[in-house]
């Protein structure tokens, strides 16, 4: 920085000068900007992307070779979205993964701001432990991880156990209030087992509620839809939907960013003019205000996490059909 010189600022008579001197100060012009701050409507930035569980299995399954638990601490693969810039971020303020934990591997205990689900994909005999409460984990199954709360995952069945994680990683990293330590003792010291927690959707009662709705949900974008938690976590929703064979949803978008996780059946999803085929475990990204339609082969279900309480409690959600 160079020095500050009221006296030739005063003497300045021309624009070019006074343009000269912004850098130097760290200011611009809000008539000047070179690149402008508001816009009429969200811009195109994070990419529509489906990453296939088949893909991602067979690399977790690679990795499960090669990467013990030693080295990994998890064992998991982050979806990076493809726009350019980007090397985390699976839409705007979420990260998912999938991770494997094989028989007899321990994920040690470990602690942070960000707020995690885990939706199960595939295994019996996996268990996680959140602050001190010891729950099985199975197929369908939702699992929260709330901001700060302990956690550590093992493998005590004969299987590989696959799950999708989710997280608001980047928006703690927009935010800044990262904190992340590790459980100092590796795991949590004699935890309860417990069945029933608030931590923990089954997916019996999940297919339980859905069969008991009697109305479609008013978006139309699923023929039923229930909530997990109200919500699940205070920057995180969540929601089951399901879909029919040969249902059409309208088209429409929302200020909210949302990651499909497909639970069961097979279709494609058309976001913004891309046609994103889908089955089976498959995880579809949807970018905010992106216009999006569902259409469905066979009979699904799947968890929809959004960062729509966010965008709520400020004021910021908007969803319209297109
Ligand atoms: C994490 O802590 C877990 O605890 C999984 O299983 C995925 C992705 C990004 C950052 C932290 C876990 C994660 C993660």
């Amino acid at each position: 920085m160079t020095s500050f010189d009221a006296r030739s600022v005063a003497e300045i008579d021309n624009l070019d000068d006074l343009y000269s001197v912004f850098d130097d100060l760290s200011v611009e012009g809000g008539w000047y900007r070179r690149a402008p701050a508001l816009w009429p409507e969200p811009l195109r930035n994070f990419l529509p992307y489906v990453w296939r569980y088949a893909e991602m299995k067979a690399v977790l399954d690679a990795a499960g070779r090669l990467v013990d638990h030693e080295m990994a601490d998890r064992r998991n693969l982050t979806l990076t979205n493809p726009v350019e810039g980007n090397g985390y971020a699976t839409v705007r303020s979420l990260v998912a993964a999938y991770q494997l934990i094989r028989p007899g591997e321990v994920a040690p205990a470990h602690h942070h701001t960000p707020a995690a689900l885990r939706i199960i994909l595939e295994g019996r005999g996996t268990y996680t432990v959140v602050d001190g409460d010891r729950v099985e984990m199975r197929p369908g199954d939702v699992l929260l991880t709330p901001s700060w709360a302990w956690h550590e995952h093992s493998a005590v069945g004969p299987d590989d156990c696959y799950w999708v994680d989710i997280l608001d990683v980047p928006l703690v990293h927009l935010l800044e209030p990262m904190f992340f330590e590790k459980y100092p003792a590796g795991v949590q010291e004699d935890p309860r087992d417990i069945d029933t927690s608030p931590i923990a959707f089954r997916w019996e009662d999940s297919l339980a509620c859905l069969a008991a709705e009697t109305a479609a949900p008013e978006h139309g974008m699923a023929e039923r839809e229930i909530e997990l938690g109200s919500p699940a976590m205070p920057t995180i929703a969540l929601h089951v939907q399901e879909l029919g064979a040969g249902f059409e949803s309208p088209t429409r978008r929302t200020t909210a960013n949302s990651i499909f996780t497909v639970i069961e059946g097979s279709g494609e999803t058309i976001v913004d003019g891309e046609r994103l085929t889908w089955e089976r475990g498959d995880i579809i990204a949807v970018p905010a205000w992106r216009p999006y339609q569902h259409i469905v082969s066979e009979p699904a279900r799947m968890v929809r996490a959004s960062d729509e309480p966010v965008f709520s409690v400020l004021g910021l959600l908007r969803s319209e059909k297109v």
